[in-house]
């Protein structure tokens, strides 16, 4: 019953999911704590309703399952019982529909949204006229003048057309690379948000992938394939870098604009950045959770033990540890305890 394109039943309580998808939707687009902790709960309950087998005919009956308090029960009958959820139109109100347009333009967060809001902005628009004194900076500008493309997911099939215009061109860079696509293309998925792209290099032969990436990035603009950059990488880490732009298929007659990420990391930590880059991004925090439950801490570079949380916040770190996992993902898996899961397994 977990994802819609695989399963071939629907679930018995499919139209109570899609409204709470969409009262966790309103709440998520929302700055205050409260709401916060309501995505929280909504997920929660989301996720108990996905599993529960049979369609619920009683408040008792919602009541008793594992996750969901009585003010839930109550909604989950709400929408049983008239189709609709009055929750829903309370929540929708202007701000979080405009904030909500807004948050969709590349490196538009919450706090950017909500004040070009209070400066008087109300459409994309309001945004190009630069109305209430409101500034775009260039990645932001790019993001709005391409809207529609990036906010419209690619077909796999896409996907990997670009990738293999790409992979031969970084492998004549250097033909000893490892170049592969990750993300949710990675994970199977028929539509992929942008494409994922990890670059490294064993060193057997001393060398490295150090100096790929600028060269890679500076070829793909030649052959029309980068059009846009949004934020280059940081050159004085030469291993570890982060490439966010544009692509498109070039010399295709209306081929939309597509978002493409690079990630570039040392071979040593190739393991970890599989596993980070494959996601899913809940996956990925369930396994940083379950990490640091056993005194351990999991990032893109690997797995470490002995690391010392400040007892005041434990997400404060007071040393790196010591690296105990990272050349492969089935290494990590391994010290985690946890069975091994194939990419399109990967998803919560
Ligand atoms: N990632 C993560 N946490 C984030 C962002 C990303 O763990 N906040 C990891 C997991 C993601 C991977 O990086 O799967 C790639 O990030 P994307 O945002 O490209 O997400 P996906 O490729 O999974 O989905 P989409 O098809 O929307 O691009
Ligand atoms: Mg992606
Ligand atoms: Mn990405």
């Amino acid at each position: 019953c977990k994802d819609p394109q695989k399963r071939a039943a629907p679930c018995p309580n499919d139209d109570v999911i899609e409204k709470l998808e969409e009262l966790k939707t309103l709440h998520s687009a929302k700055p205050a704590e409260d709401d916060k902790w309501r995505v929280f709960s909504l997920n929660k309950t989301i996720r108990a309703l996905r599993a529960h087998p049979k369609r619920i005919r009683s408040l008792e009956e919602a009541e008793k399952i594992r996750g969901i308090g009585v003010k839930t029960a109550m909604k989950i009958m709400e929408i049983i019982n008239t189709g609709d959820l009055r929750r829903i139109q309370f929540e929708r109100t202007e701000d979080v529909l405009v904030t909500s347009v807004f948050t969709k333009i590349y490196g538009v967060g919450q706090k950017t949204a909500q004040m070009w809001y209070s400066n008087g902005c109300r459409t994309l628009d309001d945004l190009w006229k630069g109305k209430g004194g409101v500034k775009l900076n260039e990645g932001q500008k790019i993001g709005l003048e391409h809207y529609n493309d990036l906010n419209t997911r690619m077909p796999r099939e896409e996907a990997k057309a670009i990738f293999e215009l790409i992979k031969p061109i970084a492998l004549r860079i250097d033909p000893d690379l490892f170049v592969d696509i990750m993300g949710s293309f990675r994970r199977g998925k028929a539509d992929c948000g942008d494409i994922d792209i990890l670059i490294t290099r064993c060193p057997d032969d001393g060398r490295t992938h150090e100096g790929v990436l600028r060269k890679l990035i500076d070829k793909l603009e030649r052959a029309g394939i980068l059009t846009e950059h949004l934020a280059l990488p940081d050159y004085s880490k030469p291993l570890e870098a982060v490439y966010h732009g544009i692509c498109c298929l070039p010399g295709v007659a209306g081929a939309r604009r597509r978002r493409i990420d690079f990630l570039t990391v040392p071979w040593s930590s190739k393991g970890g950045a599989l596993l980070y880059y494959t996601g899913d991004d809940m996956f990925n925090r369930s396994m940083r959770l379950l990490a640091n439950k056993m005194g351990y801490s999991l990032n893109q570079r690997g797995l470490y033990a002995g690391v010392i949380r400040d007892p005041t916040n434990r997400n404060v770190k007071l040393n790196a540890g010591n690296l105990i996992a990272s050349e492969t993902e089935r290494q990590i898996f391994d010290k985690l305890g946890v069975p091994w899961r194939e990419p399109h397994e990967r998803v919560t």
